[in-house]
């Protein structure tokens, strides 16, 4: 008989490292990870890893006759600034890849006649606002509005979500008999905050990099104007998200795109935050003009009401949290 599995792509990333810590710690599923990486060491024996790339199909030929996935958490994706200096492997990865794996789910969802969970991290860079005032006049954008993203990473995350509601509700629609068709169910992230682990390609990078670089006594200079806003969450409230979302019930769902998020939060005072528990950090301000105009185009916060009321999603931690209970002491012992 086939294993029940949880699938995880991407999973030698930020949140695949975090959300494969706690799905072992759950200890109820048996994990299957995969990346183009190996696992960090201390991820050790807490899965079935596999190096491999989510655009080599006969690998997933291989793995379907082996494991039986009820649920897929598919992380792997090029970031935003990352995406810009390479846009074809962005969309290579982030769309051919991401295409690749809803047509897996959505093959076995219909020979298995059992919906598999799809579950895909979007992001506040499917927004786009197009100026500065415009984005003061519509600081809480719902789901659906202002989707007009200026990066490749932006745009390859809306068409996902747009192509996993196409599987989930309308895929073979021609067909006579309908197909049992996956459950895809996605959560937009705003800038994500690790303590464990440092982020890269990304352009809300400069939260995480300067809490990072304080912590080892390094100058930071940040790459944004201090004025600069977007919302942010720490690592733990991202996992929880995914998690949540994975395990709510279908009636549940008025949606299958939901925005999820924390605390907005400057650049400056991200970095007053910074200086009062390090007081010796060197942080100063040299803006990239175009990183700058790619942050500009997020939005001030993003508006999760419709996962508070459908699933029960609350941030654990605020901004004082993040810092004072999850960030620093974490990261100081990092470092120390
Ligand atoms: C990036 O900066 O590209 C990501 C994101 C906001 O999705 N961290």
């Amino acid at each position: 008989m086939r294993k029940k599995t949880i699938l995880i792509t991407g999973a030698a990333g930020e949140v695949g490292q975090a959300l494969v810590r706690k799905l072992h710690a759950r200890n109820s599923h048996h994990l299957l990870t995969m990346d183009v990486r190996p696992l960090p060491p201390d991820l050790d024996g807490m899965s079935t890893h596999i190096v491999g790339d989510i655009l080599d199909k006969s690998l997933f030929e291989r793995l379907v006759s082996e494991f039986d996935f009820t649920h897929i958490f598919h992380l792997a994706a090029l970031l935003s600034t990352r995406g810009e200096l390479s846009p074809q492997a962005a969309h290579n990865v982030n769309v051919n890849g991401s295409l690749n794996m809803l047509q897996m789910a959505a093959d076995q969802s219909e020979w298995k006649r059992e919906r598999v969970v799809f579950i895909f991290p979007s992001s506040v860079a499917v927004y786009g606002m197009q100026s500065l005032e415009n984005k003061a006049a519509n600081p809480r954008p719902q789901e659906w509005e202002w989707n007009y993203p200026i990066t490749m990473y932006g745009a390859n995350k809306l068409y996902i979500e747009t192509l996993g509601v196409y599987y989930s509700e309308h895929y073979k629609q021609l067909a006579e008999d309908e197909p049992t068709m996956l459950d895809f169910r996605c959560v937009r992230f705003p800038g994500l905050i690790s303590a464990f682990t440092v982020p890269s390609g990304g352009t809300s990078d400069y939260g995480p990099e300067m809490i990072h670089a304080a912590a080892q006594g390094k100058p930071y200079a940040s790459f944004v104007r201090p004025d600069t806003i977007i919302p942010f969450m720490a690592m733990p409230d991202a996992v929880k998200s995914l998690l949540l979302l994975a395990e709510a019930p279908a009636e549940r769902l008025s949606r299958r795109v939901y925005n999820v998020t924390s605390f907005s939060i400057t650049a400056q005072e991200m970095a007053e935050r910074v200086q009062s528990h390090f007081p010796q950090a060197k942080i100063t301000y040299r803006p990239h003009e175009k990183r700058q105009r790619i942050v500009d185009s997020w939005p001030v916060d993003m508006n999760d009401d419709a996962a508070r009321r459908d699933w029960g999603w609350q941030p654990e931690y605020d901004a004082d949290r993040t810092f004072d209970e999850y960030l620093v002491p974490n990261i100081r012992q990092r470092y120390a």
